[in-house]
């Protein structure tokens, strides 16, 4: 089960309801909310900044229940779930929203709508690895992506010299694309667990390694979803892929409509590949890395 914070009881007045009386007079709304968060990150940092406030998400409950008037509850239930998943770090909420004064016409205690929503953010994750046998490597880690994403598309392989580090063998390199319900710190916490499935371990930055996974984009730029941050462990969008070749040719493979932040300002990667010097990469093994037992 994943790590969860609850609020419960928020209460407040607002005026949503289909009878006319209920408009005008306003009835206590009460509002339970479920957040599925990965609670590690605040767990060993004891830092606010790695979780989620539950004051704010509080006062943004109680701001859709004084707001703008709705019929149904089932609408101020979807209303709140969605206003709560915009929150880069809930992976999925539970609303619950009672209307104990509700005109039913009998005596009753209660009635409840509850709505569960759940992220589905567009990702982009690159591959590579230039020790051991990387065809099969690479081919692994994208079956493994499959338990992290909905995967879209998956480039082919390319070949690319080594770009920094010391002296190493070239490259393979590979870029995935998907959907995750996965706020941000857990997807980059899976992928490192399959980097070490796959025996890696951090001796020499930018040197050689059996797989490496580069979470290089989280969220939309076009609609402006994308997160840009930049933490002790997680940089998004990923600091360099703009400036790399290997990561941007078989991006624009997979999905040559895709769109990248650059310095805040968001570029089509097909304009920023055609300003980069691309000599460095070459078309890799032929082998399609959607031919996996999934
Ligand atoms: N980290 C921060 N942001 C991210 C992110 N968006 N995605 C942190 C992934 N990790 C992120 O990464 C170091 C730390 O960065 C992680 O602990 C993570 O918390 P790492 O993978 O352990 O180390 P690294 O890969 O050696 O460093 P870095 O800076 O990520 O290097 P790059 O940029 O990944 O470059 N040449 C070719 N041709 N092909 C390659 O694939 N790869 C590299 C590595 C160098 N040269 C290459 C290639
Ligand atoms: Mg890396």
């Amino acid at each position: 089960m994943s790590d969860q914070i609850v609020l419960k009881g928020i209460s407040a007045r607002g005026h949503h309801g289909v009878l006319d009386f209920e408009k005008r007079d306003g009835q206590v709304f009460v509002v339970d909310v479920t957040m599925d968060v990965d609670l590690a990150p605040a767990g060993s940092s004891d830092d606010l900044a790695d979780t989620v406030n539950y004051a704010e998400v509080a006062a943004d409950v109680v701001a859709l229940v004084e707001g703008e008037p709705l019929e149904l509850i089932e609408a101020l239930a979807a209303r709140i779930a969605d206003r709560v998943l915009a929150r880069p770090l809930v992976e999925a909420v539970e609303v619950t929203v009672h209307k104990p004064e509700a005109p039913v016409g009998v005596p009753f205690t209660d009635v409840q709508v509850v709505v569960s929503r759940e992220r589905c953010t567009p990702v982009v994750v690159a591959l590579g690895s230039n020790v051991g046998d990387s065809v099969d490597t690479l081919q692994d880690a994208a079956v493994a992506l499959h338990g992290l994403l909905d995967v879209t598309a998956v480039s082919r392989l390319v070949e690319t010299d080594p770009v920094g580090g010391p002296e190493q063998p070239a490259y393979l390199n590979a870029v995935v694309t998907g959907t995750t319900h996965l706020a941000p710190s857990s997807l980059l916490a899976g992928l490192h667990d399959i980097e070490r499935e796959h025996g890696r371990t951090r001796e020499v930055r930018w040197g050689p390694r059996t797989l490496d996974l580069d979470l290089v984009q989280y969220g939309d730029p076009v609609f402006d979803t994308d997160v840009v941050m930049d933490s002790a462990t997680l940089t998004l969008p990923h600091p360099r892929a703009h400036e790399r070749a290997f990561v941007l040719v078989p991006w624009l493979q997979a999905d040559p409509e895709a769109v990248l932040r650059v310095d805040g300002q968001v570029r089509r990667v097909g304009d920023v590949v055609a300003g980069l010097d691309t000599s460095g990469v070459r078309p890799g093994p032929d082998v399609d890395l959607l031919e996996g037992p999934w």
